[in-house]
């Protein structure tokens, strides 16, 4: 029997996920409109208490700018229908436009909207505002997260809003632009304890020096890459998209691995360490799981990326 994708989805299954994360956010999608931006903006204030946030690239913001301008230019009630529009995935045209973007646009433009808010340009979350029983629980559910648990909540959130994707027929996806990978001198090496295998090693190297052509060329024809959360992203094309759309400037900090044979000449790896995103740097360190599925070949037919349940995961290498 070979491996197909969905069966390799479930190498070293004594892997214990942040599902905490998906069941916040099923139980944020409950909540009314007006609950869940106010729920967002309480936790985001609270949260810049202790973690800070980068300011979003200059390319990001030019990108969702004419949808900035038309905000600003509408009555305080237009602007808090429209930002209720998006949570609700309202069919609008500013809903289809944000549905077009690439995440790190997504998270720009609230970025932004945040910024404005706060400044009294974009109407605000009125002040004293009572967040229903439901909502407060949800709220204090989060507090209890993680660094990185609670900021993966908040993007997901932020990346399920506007119109949806799967109504909006044919459209071009809008993104960044790739920034150039990171000169040879400038590299760095990973080095992980219990791991010597060629292609995971370069796996990191290429994904911290943003060398994405040379990165795919790791992966099988038919090889599949499955985000924290989500399903897998399957085929080189898809995969190589999803790493210049979504993975950009990513740390990859992996700290230990065990590596062992699989059946029909395949090898299975999990490696566990931490992750920094550009938006918060050193200041929040994911706690991440990676598990490879190599074909006889040594290309990557499968890997998964988990948000860790807990540190203490960090330690857990079993089968
Ligand atoms: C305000 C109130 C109204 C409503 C809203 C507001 C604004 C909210 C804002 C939120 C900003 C949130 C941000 C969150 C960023 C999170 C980033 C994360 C990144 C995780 C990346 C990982 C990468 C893993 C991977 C690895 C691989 O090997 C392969 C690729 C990949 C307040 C106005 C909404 C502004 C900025 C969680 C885990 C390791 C899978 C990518
Ligand atoms: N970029 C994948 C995730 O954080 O969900
Ligand atoms: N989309 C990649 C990141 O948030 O860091
Ligand atoms: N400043 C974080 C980003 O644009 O990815």
């Amino acid at each position: 029997m070979s491996f197909t994708i969905d069966s390799a989805r479930s190498i070293f299954p004594s892997t214990l996920a942040a599902d905490v994360v998906p069941a916040t956010i099923a139980r944020f999608n409950q909540l009314s409109a007006e609950d869940q931006l106010a729920l967002i903006w309480f936790a985001y204030l609270e949260m810049g208490q202790t973690i800070t946030i980068a300011a979003p690239g200059a390319a990001s913001m030019t990108l969702a700018e004419n949808t900035l301008n038309e905000i600003q230019q509408m009555t305080a009630l237009e602007q808090t229908q429209a930002m209720c529009d998006l949570a609700n995935h309202a069919d609008t045209p500013i809903c289809r436009t944000y549905t077009t973007w690439s995440p790190n646009i997504k998270l720009g433009f609230w970025y932004r909207l945040g910024q404005l808010m706060e400044e009294g340009v974009v109407a605000p979350i009125p002040e004293g505002y009572q967040l229903s029983a439901n909502a407060a629980a949800v709220l204090q559910g989060i507090r209890g997260l993680e660094s990185g648990q609670q900021i993966t909540v908040l993007r997901n959130a932020v990346v399920d809003m506007g119109f949806d994707s799967s109504k909006l027929g044919s459209y071009s996806r809008v993104s960044e632009p790739v920034v150039p990978p990171k000169e040879m001198s400038q590299r760095t090496q990973v080095n992980i304890e219990g791991v010597t295998n060629s292609t995971v090693l370069e796996y990191m190297n290429n994904l911290n020096a943003n060398d994405f052509n040379t990165l795919i060329a790791l992966f099988a024809p038919d090889g599949a890459l499955q985000p924290p959360f989500q399903k897998p992203v399957v085929g080189k094309d898809n995969v190589l998209r999803f790493f210049r759309e979504e993975c950009q400037n990513l740390k990859l900090i992996p700290e230990r691995g065990i590596e062992e044979p699989a059946e029909d000449g395949y090898a299975q790896v999990k490696v566990t360490g931490k992750v920094q995103t550009p938006w918060f740097g050193g200041n929040v360190g994911m706690n991440i799981a990676w598990r490879f599925l190599l074909n006889p070949e040594n290309k990557i037919f499968f890997v998964a990326i988990d948000l860790l349940a807990s540190p203490k995961e960090l330690l857990n290498l079993a089968r």
